[in-house]
């Protein structure tokens, strides 16, 4: 591994705070997990409160990691297309060129033993450089870096889902499959780890009054989230779930059931993506492999029909990590007694205080330990 972490200083702090505990320490003695830095530069998401950040820099001997763009050596790239890979499947990639065609491709050997999953170095989502070689064929030359990536496990080797993406839209749905405020934390944690913004969907509103909806909507818009109450039934929403979506690249996520094809197809009429299917990615199966694919709308946008629960369950959050994904609890995380308080049962936990002044709801305190008991499970079962 060619990446070297810094810790550099951030930002000078006038409140008196000495944790200056490394978050990402369990990155550190793991080259694997190195590989999973979804950005070039992760900054500890604390506002005010950080102090330092860690950036990870490819060491100038050796720019070969793909995270910072591998380029076989003979190439010139003059001679090639910028692109976006829409589908991975197998060894044949559909990449779509900025000028509107779309090549199958395949990635050039020199990439591959330069990249760190030799089998998949390129995802769904990723900017490359393709030289063609007819109206329909070509080879990925190089691969840019990427801005975020959604992994799933950091233990023994991440995989990458999909690269790229600029929001995720955590869609749930009222009475069918229901509101699930835990699965949504564990999705804006997950979002906040891949560096992707969050977009609150609340579908099937056809399926409740509005009264009976507030207090899920209340709760998140509080926190600063964007929220949209949709149905793709009666089309409420729609309009601005276009709007919202119009840019860049854009993951539906959310449990199966929630209604994320039914929304699509909404948006788009002819889109004819199937309604009421467990997609392949939440299957079971053994050999299922696990492609996404980016879908093209009229209008230009980018979408991703993605990953259910199962994905997301899989990709593994250090502990330390979770209550990045609890804005709340920042204003208050600094003034717990101790430095390493993991805000349960220490004493002088200022958020736990916060729980009971109700500047936090009890709500998302219980997401909060309930996601650190099923981590703190799953690495002791490893
Ligand atoms: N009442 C109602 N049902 C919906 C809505 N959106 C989707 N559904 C239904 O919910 C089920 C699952 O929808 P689907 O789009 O396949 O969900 P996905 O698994 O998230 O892609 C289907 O039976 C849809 O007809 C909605 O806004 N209102
Ligand atoms: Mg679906
Ligand atoms: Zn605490």
């Amino acid at each position: 591994m060619s990446k070297k972490k810094v810790r550099v200083e951030f930002r000078k702090n006038r409140q008196k705070r000495k944790r200056v505990k490394d978050i990402t320490r369990g990155f550190h003695d793991d080259p694997a997990a190195s590989a999973d830095l979804t950005s070039s530069e992760r900054v500890r998401a604390k506002g005010d409160l950080s102090r330092y950040r860690t950036i990870v820099r490819a060491s100038a001997a050796n720019q070969s990691d793909d995270t910072f763009g591998p380029v076989g050596p003979d190439t010139d790239l003059d001679q090639c297309l910028l692109g976006t890979i829409l589908r991975v499947e197998g060894l044949n990639n559909t990449v779509l060129s900025d000028d509107g065609k779309r090549f199958r491709c395949q990635v050039r050997r020199i990439l591959k033993t330069l990249s760190i999953d030799q089998r998949h170095p390129v995802a769904v989502g990723d900017r490359v450089r393709i030289r063609p070689e007819n109206d329909e064929t070509g080879w990925i030359e190089r691969i840019e870096p990427r801005r975020s990536a959604l992994m799933r496990g950091y233990r023994r080797r991440g995989h990458l889902i999909a690269a790229n993406i600029d929001q995720i839209l955590i869609v749930s749905g009222f009475e069918e499959p229901g509101i699930k405020p835990a699965l949504i934390d564990r999705y804006l944690v997950a979002a906040q780890r891949g560096g992707v913004r969050p977009v609150l969907v609340f579908n099937k509103s056809d399926l409740v009054d509005l009264a009976a909806a507030q207090w899920v909507l209340g709760l998140y818009a509080q926190l600063g989230y964007e929220t949209i109450l949709t149905s793709a039934r009666t089309g409420q929403g729609l309009e601005r779930l276009r709007k919202l979506i119009r840019k860049g690249i854009t993951a539906f996520s959310g449990q199966s059931g929630v209604g994320k094809s039914s929304l699509l197809n909404a948006i788009e009429p002819g889109l004819n993506l199937k309604v009421g299917e467990v997609s392949s990615w939440t299957s079971k199966g053994k050999h299922t492999t696990t492609t996404a694919e980016l879908i093209e709308l009229e209008c230009g946008s980018l979408v991703i029909d993605t990953p259910g629960l199962r994905q997301f369950e899989l990709w593994e959050i250090p502990p330390r990590e979770i209550e990045g994904g609890f804005l709340e609890f920042h204003p208050f995380v600094p003034q717990c007694k101790f430095p390493d308080c993991t805000h349960r049962t220490e004493q002088g936990c200022a958020v736990r205080s916060a729980v009971v002044e109700g500047l936090v709801t009890e709500c998302r305190y219980e997401s909060y330990t309930k996601m650190l008991e099923q981590e703190k499970d799953k690495l002791e079962n490893e």
